[in-house]
C-alpha cells in the first residue's frame, strides 16, 4: 500500500489541534503505520524545505517549526499521497477549502497545522528522513476488508 510522511507541525501541537487531525484521519479510513513525538533541527530542516532555503521567510519558517515537538506519521493507503494532500489543503490557510485540515483549522500561509509530502518519490525520500524502518508498522487493521472493496487495496 502506498504511503505518505505527515509532520503535526508546532502550531498544531501548541493549539492543542493533534486529537481532531488524527480523529479526521482514522474516520478516513486512513491507516497509522507509524506515529512518534521529535524535536526538529536546523539540519533536517535545511534538507526538509531544501527549495525554500533561499527564501527570505525561511528563517522564520525554520524557527516555526522548532518552536515545540512536532508528531511525525507515516500514514498508509491507496493513492494516499494524493488523498492525503487534497485532505490537507492548499498551503496558505486562508484560501484553503472548507472541509480540508487547513481550511478548517488554520489562518496562516506559515503556521498552517500539517505537511504532507506531495508526491510518490518525496514521500519516500521524507520517510526515510523522519523514520527508521524499524520504526514503521505493516500491520493489517481488522477493519481492512470493509475499508476496500474486493481487489482494492
Ligand atoms: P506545502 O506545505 O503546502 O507543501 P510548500 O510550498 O512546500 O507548501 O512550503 C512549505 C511550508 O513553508 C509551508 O507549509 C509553510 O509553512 C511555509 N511557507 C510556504 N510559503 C511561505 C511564505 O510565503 N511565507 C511563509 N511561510 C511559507
Ligand atoms: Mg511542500
Amino acid at each position: 500500500m502506498e504511503q505518505t510522511l505527515v509532520l503535526l507541525k508546532p502550531s498544531c501541537i501548541q493549539r492543542c489541534l493533534v486529537g481532531q487531525v488524527i480523529t479526521r484521519i482514522q474516520q478516513r479510513g486512513i491507516i497509522i503505520s507509524a506515529l512518534k513525538m521529535m524535536q526538529l533541527d536546523e539540519k533536517i530542516l535545511r534538507e526538509h524545505y531544501a527549495h525554500l532555503v533561499d527564501k527570505p521567510f525561511f528563517p522564520s519558517l525554520a524557527a516555526s517549526m522548532m518552536a515545540s515537538p512536532v508528531i511525525a506519521m507515516v500514514l498508509s493507503g491507496v493513492d494516499i499521497v494524493e488523498v492525503f494532500r487534497k485532505m490537507t489543503g492548499v498551503t496558505n490557510g486562508r484560501k484553503a477549502e472548507p472541509g480540508t485540515l487547513r481550511g478548517d483549522f488554520c489562518m496562516s500561509g506559515q503556521a498552517n497545522i500539517i505537511h504532507a509530502s506531495d508526491s510518490v518519490e518525496n514521500a519516500k525520500i521524507e520517510i526515510a528522513r523522519f523514520f527508521r524502518p524499524e520504526e514503521i508498522f505493516d500491520y493489517a487493521p481488522a477493519t481492512l476488508q470493509f475499508l476496500y472493496g474486493d481487489g482494492e487495496a
